[in-house]
């Protein structure tokens, strides 16, 4: 099983096999994590992601899926795409999430990764509850029969490094 490890951090600073993009199904750029990974890596990324609108993704990514491309100028080889889903009161969403991080790990595996870093996915533009996020997370990585060896959750603020810690230390 990974060994899960936690730090408050960049992505986009991450010297790992590959590092996770909290995208949107257009594959085309945004805020937060996914802009900061385009603006460090460089427009080799964005040219990939039009490809992949081109061949594989025509009606864009769903989420809860993920793709790899190159990292660019990162100090990752990969970038792993995936698309988490906004958070909603009045329909569960969960199983989208957690499939997110299962999607990218079994990338991963693909790739033969061995080190790769999750950001809060839909945590950010996409308004998901930190506490909740960093559960469902952590679960979701433990229960993946996956070959790396290193899942490092690398947060950005004080709010998601205590809830990732919490839900780490067994509560
Ligand atoms: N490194 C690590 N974590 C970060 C970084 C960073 N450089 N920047 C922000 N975070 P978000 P989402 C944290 O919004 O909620 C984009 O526009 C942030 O504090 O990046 O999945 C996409 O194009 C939060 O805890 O992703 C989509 O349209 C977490 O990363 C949409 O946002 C996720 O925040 C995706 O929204």
């Amino acid at each position: 099983m990974a060994e899960l490890v936690i730090m408050r951090g960049d992505i986009t600073e991450q010297e790992v096999d590959a590092v996770v993009n909290a995208a949107n199904s257009s594959l085309s750029g945004g805020g937060g994590v996914d802009g900061a990974i385009h603006r460090r890596g460089g427009p080799e990324i964005l040219a990939e992601c039009r490809r992949l609108r081109v061949s594989r993704y025509s009606a864009g990514l769903p989420a809860g899926a993920a793709v790899a491309t190159t990292a660019g100028f990162l100090p990752a080889r990969w970038v792993i795409h995936t698309v988490g889903p906004v958070w909603s009161v009045t329909e569960d969403r969960s199983a989208l999430l957690a499939s997110c991080y299962r999607e990218s790990l079994r990338v991963a595996d693909e790739l033969g990764a061995r080190s790769v870093a999750f950001p809060a996915i839909s945590t950010g533009a996409f308004g998901w509850p930190v506490r909740d996020g960093a559960r469902i997370a952590v679960e979701a990585v433990r229960a993946s029969a996956t070959a790396v060896s290193e899942v490092r959750f690398v947060l950005f603020d004080d709010p998601a490094y205590a809830a990732f810690a919490g839900r780490l230390s067994g509560d």
